[in-house]
């Protein structure tokens, strides 16, 4: 058995999909008896209470009356740094390229070569960011000195290497869910607050942000309860809510719709779900229709990005291309009204998430690659 690892993970700490990945991946890491060091601006969401293992350094900005912007970046570059001196680091596993992959190579310059850096690029960090002149050749640096760069889906890797011309190898590590969390939870009690019986549930959980596509989710429910009788249950915050609460006023659909905001136990809002809706613009994986498949919730959603390496369209949920929301309502009323197939998808859901997804896999991976950039194999 191969020596265990200290380990420094830095990650966007608040509410977002790698800041989920990052902070489940160092939980997991730490029960196998690496040493976790969040180097963040604060706690992890996710992180919670107490874990044997994980230590948390916060990166503290200097607001100096002569900086107009507070230089965040150079204090995470020093805090790296001073962390990894003095905890003895062996690497830095920063998600989301930007600022954290530089931040990372600053560090490795102060600490030394021995110091190596693993770069987990999410999504936005290239698809939205590297089209961005401003950012495009500092994202490429990053990227081409990091030890390792791993990316979440085959399509995010392919969209990498087009965008910024990037050659170097790039390990396809696809994100988990923790089966001891994410499986169907026992809702009969909370489902009668939300849905009469016989009526279906339908969900979207997201940043409510254009990528989202939020106003198709409205579209999608209204033609489906045009057909069957249902809820549609919004779960998270953004800048496209208020537009999208005037959307379903001005649609009369207001009684058929729950806003929940944020919600910290996803496993149990989505075992409320019949349906995952996401019909995204840009989702280079889509963890939220990974979390709803473990609790054998299906999704029927759009071809974007990586969605279609993890929903397999007709066995775990149906795919349309983006903006196609009668096909998608078309699906959806097609599952919801056979309940021997939606029986079937349900069970497909289950199973690939326990194999393909699931955290033993996914962590077993990540330790190879650590293993790998420090030499010992
Ligand atoms: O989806 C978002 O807008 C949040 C974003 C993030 O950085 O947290 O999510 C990205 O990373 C997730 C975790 O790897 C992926 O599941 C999401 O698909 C990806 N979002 C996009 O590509 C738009």
């Amino acid at each position: 058995m191969n020596r265990p690892l200290k380990i420094g993970i830095t990650c966007y700490p608040s509410l977002g999909g790698s800041g989920v990945v990052a902070t489940e991946l160092g939980k997991l890491l730490a029960e196998k008896g690496h040493e976790i060091h969040f180097i963040t601006h604060s706690i992890p969401f996710r992180l919670g209470k107490f874990h044997r293992n994980i230590f948390y350094h916060e990166v503290e900005v200097s607001d100096y009356y002569v900086f107009r912007y507070p230089p965040y970046d150079l204090s995470l570059a020093s805090k790296m740094h001073q962390v990894a001196r003095n905890q003895q680091l062996d690497l830095l596993h920063v998600h989301y390229a930007v600022p954290h992959a530089i931040c990372a190579l600053l560090a490795k310059q102060m600490s030394g070569d021995h110091l190596k850096v693993v770069t987990t690029l999410h999504g936005t960090d290239i698809t939205v960011l590297a089209q961005d002149e401003s950012l495009k050749d500092i994202i490429r640096l990053g990227i081409r000195n990091s030890d390792a760069v791993t990316a979440v889906s085959r399509d995010l890797i392919r969209e990498t290497r087009e965008l910024l011309d990037i050659e170097e190898p790039i390990d396809l590590t696809y994100n988990f869910v923790d089966k001891r969390i994410y499986y169907p939870r026992d809702v009969s009690e909370l489902r009668p607050e939300f849905a009469e019986p016989g009526e279906k549930i339908l969900m979207h959980i997201s940043n409510f942000r254009p990528v989202k596509r939020t106003g198709d989710v409205v579209d999608i429910f209204a033609k489906v309860a045009a057909r069957i009788p249902s809820r549609l249950l919004l779960v998270g915050e953004g800048p496209d809510l208020p537009k999208i609460q005037a959307k379903i006023d001005a649609m009369g659909l207001s009684h058929r719709v729950h806003l929940l905001g944020k919600q910290d136990d996803v496993a149990q809002v989505v075992s409320l779900a019949d349906l995952m809706l996401l019909p995204s613009e840009k989702e280079s994986f889509g963890l939220v229709a990974l979390e709803a498949m473990a609790c054998g919730v299906p999704t029927i959603g759009s071809e974007a990005g990586g969605i279609p390496e993890l929903v397999i369209h007709g066995e775990t949920g149906y795919l349309a291309p983006i903006g196609n929301t009668d096909l998608m309502a078309d699906y959806a009323v097609r599952l919801l009204t056979d309940e021997k197939l939606y029986a079937d998808f349900r069970e497909a859901c289950l199973h690939r998430a326990r194999t393909d997804f699931c955290n033993n896999r996914i962590t077993a991976e990540y330790e190879r690659i650590y293993y790998r950039v420090l030499g010992v194999d």
